[in-house]
């Protein structure tokens, strides 16, 4: 098969850029610790008040310096719905859906996660900077999507 000269040198340009892409992605995903959703366990939609660790919704100490938080997600909320968090503390949140999809997303860190209805997803990430983060819904939820929200106070 002959291949024209500018063929080969677009096919060059096109594997290299190929290969930067992925190095780039590569490299960004370990540096922030990106990772598939964990979805290990699942949990009943109507059950979830009753089903530990979100019948007792917030944060418990698991070890130096680290912490569980289970917040449940819900029509149009999380609970708790404003939280203390220990600067430079290694936090765990477990998050499921009482209802329909939602979205568990910190501007500013490497959570954000898509909360379906039975399966708790959890990610961990450390606040290195002191002060307040929002709790965001992404994934359009319904009628009160916008006032979907908590806060976390770093200190
Ligand atoms: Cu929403």
């Amino acid at each position: 098969m002959h291949l024209h000269k500018f063929e080969k040198i677009w096919l060059i340009f096109g594997g290299i850029t190929l290969v930067a892409f992925l190095i780039t992605l590569g490299v960004n995903a370990f540096s922030h610790g990106h990772h598939p959703p964990s979805d290990l366990s699942r949990v009943q939609p109507a059950m979830v008040d009753q089903t530990a660790p979100f019948d007792k919704p917030g944060l418990v100490k698991t070890g130096e310096n680290k912490y569980d938080l289970n917040m449940p997600s819900f029509v149009f909320g999380y609970a708790p719905n404003e939280i203390e968090i220990p600067l430079g503390a290694e936090i765990t949140f477990h998050t499921t859906s009482k209802d329909v999809v939602h979205g568990f997303a910190i501007p500013g860190t490497n959570v954000n996660m898509m909360v379906v209805p039975g399966h708790v997803n959890s990610a961990t990430t450390t606040f290195k900077k002191p002060g307040d983060y929002v709790i965001l819904c992404n994934e359009y939820c319904g009628a009160g999507h916008h006032m979907m929200m908590a806060k976390i106070v770093v200190k």
